[in-house]
């Protein structure tokens, strides 16, 4: 049965082949060839699955307008006509994508063909996802870590509804992705009908910063070229293009006479010069200044910057636990927020999402704060990410990466003798409270050293002695293994972190990790992520990606066999009722059965190890795997573990 199946579909592609190639030629001559298809009608493949067989009509032949309409560019006596979508490609080549991940979908099969066909299966080359939401999620990692977006492809309706998760997290880490969904503008039949869309854009319009839909060859060019801009200005984010059938298969004549526009970024927004003056001013009287920083760090220059302007003013630097992007450098004695009796009287956010309780304290009690953000040039969410109000004294609509320079510059005209003086003190004081930090951290690392399920902090210290000689990078988040890779690991790189998700969304930090892997591929980093059991199981099927398409990645599970947070979250919220904790697991665990990551991975074809129970066996288990991913392959290590 299978056989015949196939057999009937290779027909009917022979079929639908013969079909385009009659349509070679002039309009008429397109409009000759569906003569012969309505008098003389053989039987259809009976092989086809009845709804497939509702799609195609006699001779295998689409029944619905995308095959047959979109001959109106071909003139008669033009040079050979050739598919819109070619011409697609080349503008997604002069954009410069290296790879597109996709889930396949007939509302962009002319894109896909002219990808693997015409555009030779390079820049873009496609990488096959088993969910959208993974497609979208690797795109997100990729981009912070390649400092360029990766395009996504995605079916009508069906797949931009699964992405929408994971550009939902790409929008709330102000991340750029750039998304083309298919649909049909005519659809006729039962299965692209519910594919396309009135406004397909709707969909995820909330959390995408752009969208639009070209209807002509010439709109598509100049949208692909905006979208990628906006998607790259501060505040980065998804762009979404929607692209019909109708116009990706329809021909063109001269392909020659068409012009594709130059790609022109626009350089970032930087704070004004008056405003930045008065924020250098604060900072420079200020006895106790702090910087924040959290969606920073667009480029490797924000690294260089930030260290320049900590180094100027000796000023802690709080990166402020969840937040995205490269950061600053972990180890450094400025690292941190200067300790506990530290308090600031003047705190600089540098894109900081929300500084309302930082603006409330220092309202009640004398003190300054300023936000530099391309936040303030934000557009409208349904999403509350931005948080609440903040009355911060100084608000500077800037990106803070491009606003360093000035403000550095700004503070060093600013510095006497004197302050110079009391600079060099405060930045004593804070280093002794960051090499506090770090022995402290030490020392609580040992807790429970030898337990078994492994504790977090050995988890993550064996890794870093695995490592210690190797160029590596850190590709998933922190969320959930309390910051131990940064406290045990010297993140002294702008890569060596890629960030949290964004949006608190569980199922980012697996793909994204591939996504990421891939970028540092290039780079030849060694990309090491520890992820949740909970993420790992809403995109397991990320895990064949990686392995079909060799991505070096390092894949530890912190497998505590639960939704962990949650288990707290129950504990706590049975607690406040007085009711006991004892069934805070219902809903929250898995241990019946358990679930074998190392067994899932290898039915993905991952090499694997584990479930490692044992700190003693864990050393093993990493330089095995470890072996693998130095040699170009994913693998992943199984680590049961203590629930923090
Ligand atoms: C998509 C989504 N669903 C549910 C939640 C609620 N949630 C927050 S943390 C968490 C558990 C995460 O589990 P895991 O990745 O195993 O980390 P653990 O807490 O066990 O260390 C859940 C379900 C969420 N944030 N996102
Ligand atoms: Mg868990």
């Amino acid at each position: 049965m299978s056989n015949s199946t196939e057999l009937g579909r290779r027909d009917f592609f022979k079929n639908a082949a013969l079909g385009a190639a009659g349509l070679v030629g002039t309009t008429a001559a397109a409009g000759a060839a569906e003569t012969p298809a309505s008098t003389s009608t053989p039987a259809p493949p009976s092989v086809l699955m009845p709804t497939e067989a509702q799609e195609f009509g006699p001779l295998g032949r689409p029944t619905t307008a995308t095959a047959q309409a979109p001959v109106a560019a071909v003139q008669a006596g033009a040079a050979a006509p050739t598919p819109a979508s070619d011409f697609m490609v080349d503008v997604l080549k002069k954009i410069g994508f290296d790879y597109a991940a996709i889930n396949p979908g007939s509302t962009f099969q002319g894109l896909h063909e002219s990808c693997i066909n015409y555009g030779q299966n390079t820049a873009p080359e496609l990488l096959t996802c088993l969910h959208e939401e993974a497609a979208a999620a690797m795109a997100h990692g990729y981009a912070k870590a390649a400092g360029k977006p990766m395009l996504t492809m995605f079916h009508g309706t069906v797949g931009l509804l699964h992405s929408s998760m994971a550009l939902f997290q790409a929008w709330a880490d102000r991340v750029p992705v750039f998304v083309i969904v298919g649909h049909h503008r005519n659809p006729s039949g039962v299965i692209n009908r519910p594919h396309s869309a009135q406004d397909m854009g709707s969909i995820v319009r909330d959390f995408v910063k752009f969208d639009d839909e070209a209807t002509t060859l010439e709109r598509f060019a100049e949208a692909g070229m905006r979208a990628y801009r906006i998607a790259m200005t501060p505040p980065m984010g998804p762009v979404l293009l929607t692209v019909s059938a109708e116009l990706q298969e329809s021909m063109i004549a001269n392909r020659t006479s068409m012009r594709i526009p130059e790609l022109v970024m626009a350089s970032p927004p930087q704070g004004e010069t008056g405003a930045v003056r008065e924020a250098a001013k604060l900072l420079v009287n200020a006895e106790t200044p702090l910087i924040q920083i959290a969606k920073m760090g667009r480029t490797p220059r924000a690294w260089d910057l930030l260290i320049e302007l900590a180094d100027t003013l000796q000023a802690p630097v709080d990166v402020m636990g969840y937040s995205s992007w490269q950061k600053f450098p972990s180890w450094h004695p400025l690292y941190g927020s200067g300790g506990r009796d530290y308090t600031p009287d003047v705190t600089l956010g540098l894109e900081v999402t929300d500084m309302s309780v930082q603006a409330r304290a220092a309202r009640a009690s004398g003190k300054k704060t300023i936000s530099i953000s391309a936040e303030h040039l934000f557009q409208h969410s349904n999403i509350h990410d931005y948080g609440r109000y903040a009355d911060v004294d100084l608000a500077i609509g800037g990106d803070g990466e491009a606003t360093l320079p000035s403000l550095i510059d700004e503070i060093r005209k600013l510095i006497t003798p004197d302050r110079k003086a009391a600079f060099a003190a405060r930045g004593q004081r804070v280093a002794a409270a960051h090499k506090q930090a770090q022995i402290a951290a030490i020392q609580d690392a040992r807790h429970g050293w030898d337990a078994s399920p492994i504790s977090v902090p050995r988890m993550i210290a064996e890794l870093a002695e695995q490592v210690k000689n190797d160029d590596w990078a850190v590709v998933s988040g922190h969320q959930f293994t309390g910051d131990w890779q940064r406290r045990l690991m010297n993140h002294d790189k702008p890569y060596r972190y890629n960030g949290d998700c964004g949006g608190f969304g569980i199922g980012y930090d697996t793909p994204a990790s591939v996504g990421a892997a891939l970028a540092h591929k290039k780079a030849g980093r060694l990309s090491l992520a520890v992820v949740g059991d909970g993420d790992l199981n809403f995109s397991p099927g990320v895990l064949w990606t990686a392995a079909h398409h060799k991505i070096p990645l390092l894949l530890v599970v912190h497998n505590n066999r639960a939704y962990h947070a949650e288990v707290m979250i129950i504990q706590r919220m049975a607690g406040q009722r007085g009711r006991g904790s004892s069934r805070s697991h219902i809903g929250n665990v898995f241990t019946d059965p358990t679930i074998n990551y190392a067994s899932l991975a290898k039915s993905y074809g991952m090499y694997s190890e584990g479930p490692v129970e044992h700190p003693r066996d864990l050393a093993g288990a990493y330089q095995r795997a470890l072996a693998k991913v130095r040699a170009g392959e994913p693998a992943l290590v199984d680590v049961i573990s203590q629930p923090r």
